[in-house]
């Protein structure tokens, strides 16, 4: 798997009430402080959501209801894409990856964990400023 990307199964606790999946701060799964947590639902069929990277902002991204596609492009260039449809499966997605969220089911309700709270100056939302931003990582690496 990628490093900057990596698919997350959640152990499932069932029995024969139901299923329980935990999401910890700082666990082995989550591997950072859970500062802020939304959900993006009632999606309009077609959308195409994010399109944008972050400075440091790291997020673990759970379909907990239907399915949503997530693409990822690293900083080396590299994409990948991501189906994320049954609610133990999360995606963490690090920094300066930039990814988009579509193809969301109408019943799709992506909720998102974050190590940050809400800053719009950590969003890198014009795609040749993230290009560049990697490219001269690059030459000091
Ligand atoms: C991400 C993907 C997965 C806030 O005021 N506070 C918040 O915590 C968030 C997340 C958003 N907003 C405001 C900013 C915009 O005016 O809500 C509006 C919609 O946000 P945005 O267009 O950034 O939404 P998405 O779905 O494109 O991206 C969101 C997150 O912003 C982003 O961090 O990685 O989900």
């Amino acid at each position: 798997m990628l490093a900057n990307v990596k698919e997350i199964m959640f152990p499932v606790r069932g029995d024969e009430r139901g299923r329980l999946v935990v999401q910890e701060s700082l666990s082995e799964l989550v591997p950072f402080e859970i500062k802020r947590t939304f959900f993006i639902y009632d999606t309009t069929p077609g959308t195409v959501r994010g399109n944008h990277a972050h400075h440091r902002n790291r997020q673990m991204l759970i379909c907990v209801s239907g399915a949503c596609t997530i693409k990822c492009e690293m900083p080396d260039g590299t994409k990948s894409a991501h189906r994320l449809d049954w609610p133990d499966k999360g995606l963490l997605v690090e920094g300066m990856v930039w990814h988009t969220m579509e193809e969301f089911s109408k019943d799709a309700v992506l909720l998102v964990i974050a190590s940050e709270h809400y800053d719009e100056s950590d969003y890198i939302r014009n795609y040749s400023e993230f290009r560049r931003g990697c490219d001269n990582a690059s030459k000091y690496t």
